[in-house]
């Protein structure tokens, strides 16, 4: 790819030739097919629906409204069977292609698996589920590793109708109990451990932790993984490789109607509580299929990789759902990038001739700083195109990924999208769409974004406002598990009859998009969303703390780094240990992920004389930008701020 500047002074680039003629999606397809997806959704979508097996055909195709109680419906009157979807309708030409492969933590592990072994798998985990007593309908909480059972599990649980909901192996006893809760799900499914880097996360033990405080819960069904001892509940728990034994191959299918739940995935807003964003069977699938099928540009045989976890939407769409419905040959892996050495992900797509390769910003800068000797080890030409996803990529990466690891050669698919949206929304096409590093460019089909300013007025042309989206899309969140008040009131009150995303973002001349980041309090930390306020409720619940407020700040790896200022009660001193000591705290309660990564001590914190905490202040403070402070006459004690500068220059 040669590089160009635009009259923007951007670097600019272009849709290599071969991709223009040979992708499944032209520049002047992607225009005819943007077109019709907005000047009639019904009938294009009529159309694309037609990618799925449907055991009843639909004849409704989009029923929405963004007003009043939000009412989301597609496809409502057709049935289907996910997991069906993903395996038996392959399985006549496509028994024998491999479906999953699987490289362990250790990179002496590594096993393929076939749609015909799938399908055998999937449906004994599904009878095993069903002799525990789960029904359709029924919540089941995922806590594994990153291991070819787990995509079992979930898949078990669409062809049973059950209603799966992951929790990310790295949450805390405590987090993952507050998921099992909320969902009432009596049954759950686990390993004995999960492994990475080499060291081993006491997964069962965890669950038993959590399950202390669960009552509801009622049968618990174990993996081995590692065959490590694990604490054991009899009558409540039983082994998957006991209980696999005496059950078939075969299980029928649960027929569901589209608009039945297919799974639940918690995920983190302004407020402490955790929200069970909800996707359903038919549109969500079909989303998650078709923008795997166009972003990436599959064609049939390619080894394609996300390298994302399962605990995260991610995972649900680009390592299962999206890629096993389009028969297409996924990698799952445990570990991570930096084990046994720094090459690993190098290493990894020259020994499977990975073709597609799919993570986060996070994981690139990382490995960018590793310098370019230990991609150039690897023999990457297997690979043609490149993903990101999880937050905004700097330019600076995006080169590196383009240069180094693409060799100038593989378009680079920056997609926007979020666990609420379900799949990709503002993204390239690598046939169709010229490139400007940093830029998710334009929106996949169905989608239209919209830059609202603060007083809710829509921004026409270039501009920067808060990101919305101003009409349904097949793969979008039907509610919040238990909660459609909190759905409306978090999606659709702040611009009424749009959905807004908490994202803000600038739009080009070009009609080009840029993220910007999140505009409410929510914080991206390695590519993981996380609350400020969980953080937050957590450090409250420490009995030396008084107050606390969390921000996030600039972090050269991380993308946002996590800043807590905290108030101690009265007549203590902060120490080190103390710090360290909460530190050990966020991490245990909320997983590591949380970890702060600053402890400000502060007798107080500035707050209006209405009492509400500044964070616009505590944000500037915590990037050490002192400059640009604002306006700090309304502060109840305008001199908080002094000591607060004070006690950042010292760290
Ligand atoms: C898929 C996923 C969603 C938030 C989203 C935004 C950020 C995701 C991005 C991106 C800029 C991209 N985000 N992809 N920002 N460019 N390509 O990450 O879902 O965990 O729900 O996070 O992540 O801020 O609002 P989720």
């Amino acid at each position: 790819m040669t590089q160009e500047k635009t009259e923007q002074d951007q670097t600019r680039f272009p849709v290599p030739q071969t991709l223009a003629q040979s992708a499944r999606c032209n520049a002047d397809d992607y225009q005819r097919l943007y077109r019709a997806s907005i000047d009639d959704p019904d009938g294009f979508w009529r159309e694309q629906g037609q990618r799925l097996q449907w055991e009843t055909p639909y004849t409704q195709v989009k029923n929405t409204c963004f007003d009043g109680d939000v009412s989301i419906k597609w496809f409502e009157d057709g049935t289907l069977n996910a997991s069906v979807n993903c395996i038996d309708r392959h399985l006549p030409e496509k028994a024998n292609d491999i479906a999953l492969i699987w490289e362990g933590d250790n990179p002496a592990y590594h096993h393929a698996i076939t749609y015909g072994q799938l399908h055998d798998h999937v449906c004994r985990f599904a009878n095993v589920l069903k002799n525990m007593g789960v029904k359709k309908g029924d919540r089941v909480t995922i806590y594994m590793p990153m291991i070819p059972e787990t995509a079992y599990a979930m898949l078990a649980c669409a062809r049973i109708g059950a209603v799966h909901s992951v929790v990310f192996a790295g949450f805390s006893a405590e987090a993952l109990a507050n998921r099992i809760k909320d969902c009432d799900s009596q049954w759950a499914i686990t390993a004995d451990e999960g492994v990475r880097a080499g060291k081993s996360i006491p997964l069962k033990n965890n669950l038993d932790e959590a399950a202390r405080s669960c009552p509801g819960l009622k049968a618990v069904l174990a993996v081995r993984h590692t065959g490590a001892t694990v604490s054991w509940v009899d009558g409540r728990d039983y082994w998957y490789h006991e209980a696999a034994l005496k059950v078939d191959s075969r299980c029928e299918p649960v027929v569901m109607n589209a608009e039945d739940p297919l799974f639940i995935l918690y995920t983190s807003g302004s407020t402490g509580k955790p929200k069970g964003v909800l996707h359903t069977t038919g549109g969500y699938l079909l989303w998650a299929s078709i923008t795997h099928d166009y972003v990436f540009d599959y064609q049939p045989g390619e080894i394609y990789w996300c390298a994302a976890d399962v605990g995260w939407v991610t995972g649900h769409s680009y390592i299962i759902y999206g890629p096993l419905a389009n028969g297409a040959t996924s990698l799952m892996f445990e570990g991570v990038p930096t084990w046994p050495d720094v090459d690993r992900f190098w290493q990894i797509i020259n020994k499977h001739k990975v073709n597609i390769f799919y993570t986060a910003p996070t994981a690139l800068r990382a490995l960018m700083r590793e310098g370019d000797a230990p991609v150039e080890r690897h023999d990457l030409s297997s690979l043609r195109i490149l993903g990101s996803v999880g937050e905004p990529i700097n330019p600076e990466a995006w080169l590196w990924y383009h240069r180094v690891v693409g060799k100038g050669r593989c378009p680079i698919v920056d997609t926007w999208w979020q666990t609420e949206t379900g799949g990709m929304m503002i993204t390239p096409l690598p046939g169709a769409t010229d490139l400007k590093p940093g830029s998710a460019t334009r929106p996949f089909f169905g989608v239209k974004p919209a830059l609202v300013d603060a007083e809710g007025q829509i921004i026409e042309g270039a501009g920067a406002g808060n990101l919305v989206i101003t009409d349904s899309w097949p793969g979008q969140a039907r509610t919040l598990y238990g909660d459609h008040e909190r759905f409306i009131q978090t999606y659709f009150s702040a611009y009424p009859g749009t959905y807004f995303t908490g994202d803000g973002c600038k739009r080009d001349a070009d009609g080009y998009y840029w993220i910007t980041g999140r505009v409410d309090d929510v914080i991206n930390v390695s590519g993981h969303r996380m609350g400020t306020a969980e953080v937050e409720s957590a450090l409250v619940a420490h009995h030396l703390v008084a107050e606390a407020a969390v921000v996030g700040f600039p972090h050269d790896v991380k993308g946002q780094g996590i800043y807590c200022y905290v108030t101690l009660n009265a007549g203590l001193e902060p120490t080190e240990d103390l710090a360290r000591e909460l530190r050990q705290w966020v991490r245990k309660d909320i997983g590591p992920i949380a970890t702060p990564d600053h402890i400000h001590f502060t007798p107080s914190l500035p707050k209006t004389r209405s009492g509400k905490i500044m964070r616009r202040i505590l944000r500037k403070i915590a990037e050490n930008d002192f400059s640009n402070l604002g306006d700090t006459s309304t502060l109840a004690d305008p001199s908080v701020v002094d000591s607060l500068i004070e006690g950042r220059q010292i760290r």
